[in-house]
């Protein structure tokens, strides 16, 4: 299996995240990704290869113009409001909630912050465009790969990205790899194509995507958004909207759950998709399920994302599997690559 990645993803490197009043360090690091890497050499699997580079037409598939021009010249409305900025992550803190206005632009730098993000801990950096960007390129990449013949190919991409949608990032996401993969999948011929979100949070992002079209499954099992991260959405009474009536499922769990109950959901999501019809998979793999993760409440082992992996291969689809979340930096690398080994 081929493993898309590149360098640039170190760019984003955010300093501190807010959390419950203090700005605390960030637990999205690059270290995360490079450990994935090492890992993934140490145990000689496939063949780590640079991003074609894709045209912009790639990204507005998913994304709007005027979030993805937002974002790219982010960084420098920040500095230009004051150079001492340069040495500062900027982060929103004002946002358009019931009853106000999104249709107009703000010419305020902090209101377009807010009216483009859903939280305070997603770091906007000096490298934020050029490493999301790059990820997106290794998204686009492995779907190509896979509609021209390739089993599986591994986007291993930083900054994640199923919290963010069409026009917002959030959840320390900001370009949607996930929904840019399948999207591509679709642009490549493939003409039903199921998105399986396996990280601890729901997909919100992903799901607001493709919420109303009837080509694309989206299928997610996660922490109960009751007390969980986003918090907003991942219910199960979401099943998809107008078109897209029944091509969303989402499998809510209690924090504590193991591997026994979440292979379950598994299995349904898995049923799903198979009734579904898909012609490709693409699995947002977030590690964060693992029981020693900082910030989320499953209690998944190491050795059951082997399980998971194999699970996964059996499903017998073309699949681009995309890494997202997974917060245990020493184990992220062991329990990413235990999900593609046992896989391939
Ligand atoms: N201070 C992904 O796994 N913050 N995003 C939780 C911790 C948000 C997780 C509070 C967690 C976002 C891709
Ligand atoms: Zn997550």
């Amino acid at each position: 299996m081929k493993t898309f990645f590149n360098h640039l993803h170190a760019q984003h490197q955010g300093q501190y995240e807010m959390f419950r009043g203090a700005l605390v360090p960030c637990h999205e690091v690059p270290a995360r990704a490079d450990h994935v890497l090492a890992e993934l050499q140490r145990r000689k699997l496939g063949e780590v290869c640079a991003p074609q580079a894709f045209a912009a037409s790639a990204l507005t598939a998913i994304h709007s113009q005027r979030y993805l021009g937002f974002l790219e010249g982010a960084w420098s409305e920040w500095v230009a409001l004051d150079p001492a900025n340069a040495t500062r992550d900027a982060l929103p803190s004002v946002w358009p909630t019931r009853s106000f206005r999104t249709d107009i632009l703000p010419d305020n730098f902090a209101a377009r912050m807010g009216l483009f993000s859903f939280d305070a801990g997603s770091p906007l950096t000096v490298g934020t465009w050029v490493a999301a960007r790059a990820g997106a390129d290794c998204a686009l990449s492995a779907a190509q790969a896979v509609a021209a013949g390739d089993r599986a190919a591994f986007v291993l991409s930083r900054p994640p990205g199923h919290h963010a949608g069409a026009d917002f990032f959030g959840g320390y996401c900001f370009l949607n790899n996930a929904a840019l993969a399948a999207q591509h999948l679709r642009h490549q011929g493939m003409k039903r194509v199921a998105v399986l979100d396996v990280d601890y949070h729901h997909g919100n992002g992903t799901q607001s995507i493709f919420y109303d079209r009837p080509d694309v499954f989206f299928a997610s099992i996660h922490g109960d958004p009751r007390t969980e991260y986003p918090f907003f959405l991942g219910h199960a009474d979401e099943t998809g909207a107008g078109a897209g009536e029944g091509a969303n499922l989402n499998l809510p769990l209690p924090r504590g759950t193991d591997y026994g109950h979440w292979s379950d959901a598994l299995e349904v999501a898995l049923a799903a998709i198979d009734r579904f019809g898909a012609d490709a998979l693409v699995v947002s793999l977030g590690v964060d399920t693992f029981g020693g993760d900082p910030i989320s409440g499953f209690t998944l082992q190491s050795t059951d994302y082997l399980r998971m992996g194999e699970r996964l291969a059996r499903v017998g689809l073309p699949t681009v599997l995309v890494f997202e979340g997974g917060y245990a930096v020493a184990e992220v690398g062991v329990n990413a690559v235990n999900v593609l080994q046992a896989f391939a």
